[in-house]
């Protein structure tokens, strides 16, 4: 029997996108012969498993993950905000449900780094001080709406700062359709705008750098300090890294937020579609050169350079664009040249463990 509550889940940001995966996960696990499972959240990501939403008296917090889910590569393990089934009797991890989203980033050594999973919103928090940069923000909103999340900017110690208006103008120029607020994130009032993408079946990441307010946010949207903050260096407006993990919050609006640690940069790697869409301007004039593919240098009938002669597009809006889609393909190439070597090393390891089974008749499963 699956157990699946769904007041009990609601509370977790289950919503209709799970449901429909019911009747496939009940078949499977009756294929399977299971008595008994359960669904649940991955809360939280640890070197020894994964921690689950409690419910239930059968399962403890801590579920390990077993080998097989190290064979595929990163994206294929539970990260945190994952549904999965849990059997109830072994208390193992025996499915992953069909993501809604998936936000990921490739990390500062060059592995696919999985952010959050089944997110429905990304807060992008940045603050009115020195960390405002458009230009990290356009990294942000490319990985986010690659992700299939919608974005929202947030913009931090609005309070604190002499040029709201300025840094305003120029979200509305360069991010026109990305809903953003200035805000003081202190202030009960002001996260308030916050609630529409707050209510029950929701699920809030959010990102940014160190320092900028993200866990103020939650304790704000909550009403409780129930994530430390911690006052940035006053000198450069550098954060001091306080929260050290992703955790899971329950929101009083029904909805669930998840805070995670600071961001030091956010290199680009399989974003190629999020890129596309925050730049479908530039891309739209780039489907109307001649050539399919027209550098926007010299070449004849180049709809891009046309563009920017008669001032329909801003040269650092096309520089920005060139310069990410450059980073995005070295980092992706790079990815996939790592991913085979992986898949290399998993072979012969696995083809070592299993001689070793042979010669001594076990037939674990293999550990991380
Ligand atoms: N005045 C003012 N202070 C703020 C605002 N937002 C955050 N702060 C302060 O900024 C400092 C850093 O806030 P945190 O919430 O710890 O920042 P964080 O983004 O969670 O930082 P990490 O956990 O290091 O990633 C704290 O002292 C907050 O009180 C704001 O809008 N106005
Ligand atoms: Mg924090
Ligand atoms: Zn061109």
């Amino acid at each position: 029997m699956l157990v699946a509550e769904p007041q009990v889940l609601q509370t977790l940001g289950w919503n209709e996108y799970f449901v429909a995966q019911l009747p496939m996960i009940k078949e499977t696990l009756a294929q399977g012969g299971s008595t008994g499972a359960q669904i649940a959240r991955v809360t939280g990501v640890e070197r020894t498993g994964l921690s689950i939403a409690p419910q239930g008296e059968l399962l403890s917090n801590q579920v390990p993950i077993s080998g097989r889910w190290f064979r595929g590569d990163e994206s294929t393990r539970p990260t945190i905000g994952d549904w999965v089934v849990v059997d109830t009797e072994t208390g193992s991890l025996v499915q992953m449900l069909e993501r809604r989203s998936l936000i990921q980033r490739i990390n500062p050594l060059g592995a696919l780094q999985l952010i959050a999973a089944n997110v429905d919103t990304a807060l992008i928090v940045s603050s009115c001080n020195a960390d405002f940069s458009p230009e990290r923000l356009e990294r942000y909103l490319s990985v986010v709406m690659e992700a299939g999340v919608s974005p929202v900017l947030v913009l931090t110690k609005a309070d604190l700062s002499g040029a709201v208006s300025e840094y305003k103008a120029v979200l509305n120029e360069r991010f026109p359709d990305v809903p953003h607020f200035f805000l003081n994130a202190l202030d009960p009032a002001d996260v308030s705008v916050l609630e529409p993408w707050c209510g029950t079946g929701q699920t809030l990441a959010l990102l940014g750098s160190s320092g900028v307010g993200k866990s103020t946010l939650v304790n704000t949207l909550i009403g409780d300090e129930v994530q430390l903050t911690a006052a940035i260096r006053e000198e450069d407006a550098k954060g001091r890294h306080t929260t050290t993990s992703r955790t899971l919050h329950r929101l009083p609006q029904g909805g669930v937020i998840l805070d995670s640690p600071g961001m030091r940069e956010l290199q680009l790697a399989e974003a190629e579609e999020g890129l596309d869409q925050l730049f479908a301007d530039v891309e739209g004039l780039a489907a109307a050169c001649r050539f399919n593919d027209c550098r926007h240098g010299s070449e004849p009938g180049c709809a891009v350079v046309a563009a920017l002669n008669s001032g329909e597009l801003d040269a650092s809006r096309l520089q920005s664009y060139q310069a990410l889609k450059e980073e995005e393909a070295r980092n992706r190439e790079s990815l996939a040249q790592r991913r085979s070597r992986d898949r290399a090393f998993g072979k012969k390891v696995r083809s070592a463990v299993k001689d070793k089974k042979n010669q001594s008749g076990i037939d674990d499963d293999l550990e991380p």
